[in-house]
């Protein structure tokens, strides 16, 4: 497939999806959509891939929603945002999260509107120390989407979540880690490799049992302890059918590093 707004490539069983429209800071346009949804379902249906990295072009790490691509002239009619958010940004974070397989996100730059919320939505979040994450939608009148007022809520708590979806200001990636948004935060010229390396050792884990772990901790935002126990238990038993699951057990009781299929 010939992408222009994104770059997707496989090797080493780590798929890599690049945001490619640096000159706006990768914001997302109609095609792109299409693009990256299409190159999400490539990642979740290729076997092959044990591992999804999602990085930007350039400066930013994506900008959110183009606006230019949607620009409101004073006679216009107004546009009809739910749809676009349905269509396109609601989609896009649940293939993210519902992916059963892991999904490193290297925040190379600035990380603004949806773009922030897409971060967000990623399983291990590992910023470069120049980037930053704007919650921008209240400078023009919107309301943070693509999960962003869960997000927030879930992993920042009420006062920071408020503080920073009413103000938009812009925190730095040290300031995310702090306040348990993020993974980690490492030097510029770090990023590119460590994602790179945490990927690799993703595409060589228990691809099974980590979507699930996945699926799991995501589904604790919702559940009481009762609900979520009895979903640990239904999704142990399917980890405890996986070939990875005997391997596991077989290489620790032979003294060896084990070597997993992902299955
Ligand atoms: C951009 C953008 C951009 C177009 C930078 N669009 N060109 C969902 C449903 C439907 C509709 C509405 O939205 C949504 C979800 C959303 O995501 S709403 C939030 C949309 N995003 C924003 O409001 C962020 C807008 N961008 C900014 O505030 C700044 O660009 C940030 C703070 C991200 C970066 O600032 P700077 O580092 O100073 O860069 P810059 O502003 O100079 O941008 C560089 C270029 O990128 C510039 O183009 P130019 O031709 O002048 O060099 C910008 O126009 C372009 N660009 N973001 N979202």
């Amino acid at each position: 497939m010939n992408y222009t707004t994104i770059d997707y490539h496989c090797d080493g069983g780590v798929a890599t999806l690049a945001f490619n429209r640096p000159d706006k800071l990768n914001s997302f346009n109609a095609t792109m959509h299409a693009e990256v949804r299409e190159a999400l379902d490539a990642a979740r249906d290729d076997e092959a891939v044990r591992c999804l990295l999602v990085t930007g072009r350039g400066r930013g790490f994506c900008a959110g929603q183009d606006l230019s691509d949607r620009n409101v002239g004073a006679g216009d009619a107004p546009p009809d945002l739910e749809a676009s958010i349905r269509e396109n940004y609601n989609p896009l974070i649940q293939r993210i999260t519902g992916m059963r397989k892991p999904v490193v996100c290297a925040v190379n730059g600035v990380a603004a509107g949806a773009g922030a919320n897409i971060a967000l939505a990623c399983d291990i979040v590992i910023a470069a120390r120049s980037a930053s994450f704007i919650q921008a939608f209240c400078k023009i009148g919107l309301i943070p989407d693509s999960g962003g007022t869960w997000w927030l809520a879930h992993l920042a708590g009420r006062a920071r979540a408020l503080g920073l979806a009413l103000t938009g200001e812009r925190i730095d990636a040290a300031t995310a880690k702090d306040w348990g948004l993020i993974w980690d935060c490492v030097d510029d010229e770090a990023l590119p490799a460590r994602a790179r390396s945490l990927a690799e050792h993703f595409a060589t884990q228990p691809t099974l049992g980590l979507g699930l772990t996945k699926a799991a901790v995501n589904a604790a935002f919702a559940n009481d302890l009762p609900a979520q126990l009895d979903l640990e238990a239904r999704l142990q038993g399917e980890a405890g059918r996986s070939a990875d699951y005997r391997e596991g057990v077989a290489a620790f009781m032979e003294k060896r590093k084990p070597r997993f299929s992902g299955k």
